[in-house]
């Protein structure tokens, strides 16, 4: 996966330097979203119940200085307004010769800003970055019905290997 490859997934082409419009920016999440409204984003993926600026601050910090998150934003720099985001989450591994390994998490784009390809650009924006980082893999859990979306970022189920279990708390 090279940007080459990904502008195949994308058409009309649109990067980052260029996500469509020129008010659109993606960057990486920083301290000041809070009030660009990123957690109201998030809202739209799950609950986010109630969550402070002070909250998010120190949630910030300890992700920072943890190390292996990357959390990438798009912004509406007309209206300063997060309008999307996916998280790159890393894990160091003893397995594959102390591999590094990729999580995707978190995807979302504003439901207004929806079909200007925002989800893929910010999905392979993230997957191409996991690679660039030296991840042996990325995977990803998802509901039913957006299997064939990410199918066709390149996210394959492995027969015999794709089950997402939990043990909610
Ligand atoms: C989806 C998300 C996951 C998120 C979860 C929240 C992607 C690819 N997957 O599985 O990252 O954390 O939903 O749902 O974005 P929950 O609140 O039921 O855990």
């Amino acid at each position: 996966l090279d940007w080459a490859s990904v502008l195949q997934f994308l058409n009309p082409p649109i990067t980052n330097e260029q996500p469509g419009e020129e008010w659109l920016l993606v960057r990486p999440l920083k301290l000041s979203d809070f009030d660009r409204g990123y957690l109201q984003i998030l809202s739209q993926l799950t609950n986010v119940g109630n969550v402070s600026k002070a909250n998010f601050e120190s949630q910030f910090q300890k992700m920072r200085n943890t190390g292996g998150h990357y959390i990438t934003v798009i912004e509406d720099t007309k209206i300063n307004k997060i309008i999307g985001s996916a998280s790159l989450i890393t894990e160091f591994k003893f397995i594959h010769e102390c591999a590094l390994r990729g999580r995707l998490e978190d995807v979302v784009v504003n439901n207004t800003y929806r079909g200007k390809q925002l989800g893929k650009l910010i999905v392979l924006t993230v997957t191409l970055l996991s690679k660039k980082l030296g991840c042996y893999k990325m995977s990803l859990d998802c509901k039913d019905a957006l299997i064939p979306y990410y199918k066709s970022l390149g996210y394959k189920s492995e027969p015999g290997n794709s089950n997402s279990m939990m043990n909610r708390f």
